[in-house]
């Protein structure tokens, strides 16, 4: 365990390689069964579907969302579809933001990107397929049997938010609307908040809502989720700038070369990396009314600065 984690509630013996590995193993499991077809099915859209999804990527939303159900006393595998329909958002989204009409870009996840593979049309088409999947997931309610409906329909409806033009997508605009502009940082926090805090804070809220989180417990979760996200983007502009395209699984060097506001760009990378670990540590005291329940998702905000993928 890192010293720096010592004496914040969190369990010594807890190992968050460990952690990571097993929740990835559920969430990757459980998206190979839920989509139909299996390896030999020759439809196309299933293959392009199964293709991105199971591409490999580091299920850090539907990670947060099984850690925050935890957090409150749930259990991970309460929650799974909810957590895996998040994870096919994201992936929707990643298809549609490498697309020749937005990123263009050839590689993801350390394969060709889906357009490449299936050509445009059929990206288009699996992206729309997943994201219409996750919802079939989250309101099919065999998949969490027990589930109070209210709770699946509020998680419903704050997804739909976080994902459509008031999060990610209307985040994704204002993001292509700034390349080439002078932006300034408060801006780009505005941008970040909604293109790709959203999603990361309303996995923990999801986690949290269908566990039964009280007002209180919500309230610290959703501050939670929303510092770490913005925290995951600057990350990720660091990484863009001096990542290992090996370890990440695509190029690097993109924002730049589309000329893209960055936190780097803005303040450089040192005082975009202390500013990540400032906003990580607020994250942290967002936990502090948490037992050690909360230990994973205290460790995933460390780990969201150190993560090199
Ligand atoms: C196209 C509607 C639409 C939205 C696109 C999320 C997004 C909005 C675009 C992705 C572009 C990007 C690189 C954003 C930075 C943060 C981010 C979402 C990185 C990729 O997520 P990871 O690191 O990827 O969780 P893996 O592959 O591990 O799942």
């Amino acid at each position: 365990m890192p010293d720096r984690l010592r004496g914040k509630n969190v369990n010594p013996d807890f190992s968050l390689v460990a952690y990571l590995s097993d929740r990835k193993a559920l969430v990757d499991g459980a998206l190979d069964e839920y989509l139909p077809g299996g390896q030999n099915d020759p439809s196309v859209i299933v293959q392009a579907v199964r293709y991105s999804l199971l591409a490999g990527g580091k299920r850090i939303r539907p990670i947060l969302c099984m850690a925050a159900a935890e957090a409150i006393g749930g259990e991970a595998e309460a929650v799974l579809p909810a957590a895996c329909a998040l994870e096919m958002i994201h992936t929707y989204s990643l298809i549609h933001d490498d697309l020749p009409a937005m990123d263009n870009d050839n590689y993801r996840r350390g394969r060709l990107t889906s357009h490449k593979v299936f050509g445009e049309d059929i990206a288009i088409l699996a992206g729309d397929a997943l994201l219409t999947e996750a919802f079939r997931l989250l309101t099919n309610r065999e998949g969490m049997p027990g589930m109070p409906p209210d709770r699946l329909l509020d998680v419903a409806r704050e997804i739909a938010e976080a994902a459509g033009y008031r999060g990610m997508v209307g985040g994704q605009v204002l993001d292509i609307r700034a390349e080439g502009e002078e932006v300034g940082l408060e801006t780009l926090y505005a941008i970040h908040r909604r293109k790709t805090g959203a999603l990361l804070r309303v996995s923990t809220r999801v986690g949290a809502i269908l566990a039964g989180a009280g007002k209180e417990a919500l309230a610290g979760l959703s501050d939670y989720g929303g510092k770490i996200g913005l925290a995951f983007q600057i990350a990720d502009d660091i990484l863009d700038v001096e990542g290992d395209p090996l370890l990440l699984g695509k190029g690097t060097g993109s924002d730049a070369a589309r000329g893209k506001v960055t936190f780097p760009a803005l303040m450089g990378i040192d005082a975009s990396r202390a500013r990540a670990a400032d906003i990580v540590m607020d994250a942290i005291s967002s936990l502090a009314s948490f037992d050690d329940r909360a230990t994973p998702l205290r460790a995933i905000a460390h780990y969201i600065l150190e993560r090199r993928s």
